[in-house]
């Protein structure tokens, strides 16, 4: 079990603690271009900090919100904005005017941090006064004293983030202070076990908590650094992993199969320095662990996370990391696999995956709490089984069980036969209603460049892999998959 001290600012603790453990001069976050020490990082977050208290009258419980990409300005105001006991709405930096109008609609922000390319969607949302990055700069410049962090209470709310699942509708979930250090207590002390000498080179953006994390929170807790990029498509993270040696990685799956393809033809990149490699926001199809491990060697470490949750609760690394599965639950929460009462299904059977530990959901005045939360658990909405030694099985979306012919089929597992084919780069399989068999089993596909695909050789390449039943009945072939500014594919626009 997890003990905090009752009073706690979790900025104090990731960033002030750290540099009494490990001094001022540890590289803290490195760029492309110019590298922070952890002392220069504490002094312009101070200096914010005065900006925001003095400047901008902001006060304990105030929201501010954070727009950017990944960048060392994004870090600082974060640790500015929890010293001054406000709270962090954080906000994806794709989303556009209409999005974040329904942000601001919810979170009720007080004032918004903006990287100067940012502002004209938020500015256009009229949600709040805006302060660019620039201004905020120029005002810094103007302190030099360190800031005293306020003394929020462990159980204060530090951070609102944003949810839309992949139904479309936004929700703010709130974190306490203590949550924030519950994940790097728990998922990254027991998983990752990093230490000071890591490196942290991962391409989510901080306004996802699996960044956030990853690029953050589990570096800091430790003394490690952590490699921003601005933009961390596979084609620029992968030789940056290479250039700063970093030793803990984290994206997507489709990102590993991406790299990995990439590798295939370059087979010059150092990544030796490389130990650890998190795939997490969508379920890791068994052929891309073996894909990334035919590349590189390296045993994909599968995740499930949650924004409701903060983060990663289910997970297995090195020799423990199974293909095929998501692994065990982290050290700290337990898992169930539940029926509609709630009632534990027998191993091996498909049911509602349940999660209970230090961190979970609390929605921000919205009934689907009563949906997320149920007999004491966290329901997450997904279908899952556990086996008979305690690991843990994806299988779909609660809503994207495709019930066809009166068979239940796992959309999941016709992607992951999909994507054994050397010609499929990405697919989404979902069940589209028809009156014959309730839902026809339909496969949205993205060809590889310069691929010749078409719809026979698609199903024919299934119907060799999976039972006949859960076979495509319907291929299209489609340029992109939508998806949420998380990633997620957006299943629901398909059907
Ligand atoms: O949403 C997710 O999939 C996720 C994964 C890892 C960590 C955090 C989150 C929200």
């Amino acid at each position: 079990e997890l003990h905090y001290p009752s009073r706690l600012n979790c900025a104090d603790a990731l960033l002030d603690r750290t540099i009494e453990r490990h001094g001022a001069d540890r590289p803290c976050l490195i760029t492309p271009s110019t590298q922070w020490t952890y002392g220069r990082l504490a002094a312009e977050a101070d200096a914010l900090a005065h900006v925001l208290t003095e400047d901008y009258g902001i006060v304990p419980g105030n929201r501010v919100l954070l727009r950017g990409p990944n960048n060392p300005m994004m870090v600082a105001c974060w640790f500015a904005v929890v010293k001054v006991g406000a709270v962090v709405v954080t906000t994806m930096p794709l989303l556009k005017e209409s999005e974040l109008t329904a942000i601001g609609q919810i979170a009720r922000v007080d004032l918004s941090l903006c990287d100067d390319r940012f502002t004209t969607d938020l500015i256009a949302a009229d949600i709040s006064p805006v302060a660019t990055f620039s201004e905020l700069g120029e005002r810094a410049g103007a302190h030099s004293d360190p800031f005293r962090s306020v003394d929020t209470a462990a159980d204060d709310v530090a951070l609102l983030a944003f949810t839309s699942g992949t139904t479309g509708k936004p929700k703010a979930t709130m974190h306490f202070h203590r949550d924030v250090l519950a994940n790097a207590d728990t998922f990254s002390r027991h998983v990752l076990k990093p230490t000071a000498d890591d490196v942290f080179g991962c391409s989510p953006p901080l306004g996802f908590t699996f960044g956030l994390g990853m690029e953050v929170v589990f570096p800091m807790r430790v003394g490690a650094s952590s490699l921003l990029l601005e933009k961390g498509t596979p084609d620029i993270l992968l030789p940056a992993l290479a250039e700063h040696g970093v030793t803990v990685m984290a994206t997507a799956p489709t990102a590993y199969r991406a790299m990995a393809a990439q590798l295939s033809d370059n087979d010059g990149l150092d990544l030796s320095s490389l130990r650890r490699c998190v795939s997490a926001g969508e379920p890791l199809p068994e052929s891309t662990w073996a894909t990334w491990h035919d590349a590189t060697g390296l045993r994909l470490i599968d995740g499930i996370g949650s924004t409701e949750l903060l983060h990663i609760f289910i997970s297995a690394a090195d020799e423990a990391a199974r293909p095929g599965y998501t692994g065990v639950p982290v050290p700290g929460y337990m898992a169930a696999i539940l029926d509609e009462d709630g009632a534990t299904v027998p191993d091996g059977e498909l049911g509602r995956l349940a999660v209970r530990g230090p961190t979970g959901c609390r929605y921000l005045a919205d009934p689907r709490q009563a949906e997320y939360v149920q007999h004491g658990w966290n329901i997450t909405g997904d279908v899952y089984s556990r086996d008979a030694d305690g690991y843990f099985r994806y299988h779909s979306r609660s809503d994207d069980m495709i019930i066809s012919a009166g068979f239940n089929i796992s959309g999941a597992e016709v992607e992951w036969a999909l994507l054994t084919h050397p010609d499929v780069a990405e697919c989404a399989v979902v069940g589209v209603a028809d009156d014959d068999r309730t839902m026809t089993v339909t496969a949205y596909v993205v060809a590889k460049p310069g691929a010749k695909l078409d719809e026979a050789a698609v199903i024919d390449h299934c119907r060799d892999r999976i039972a006949v039943y859960k076979k495509p009945r319907a291929v299209e072939f489609v340029d992109a998959l939508p998806r949420t500014s998380t990633g997620k594919v957006q299943r629901y626009k398909l059907r």
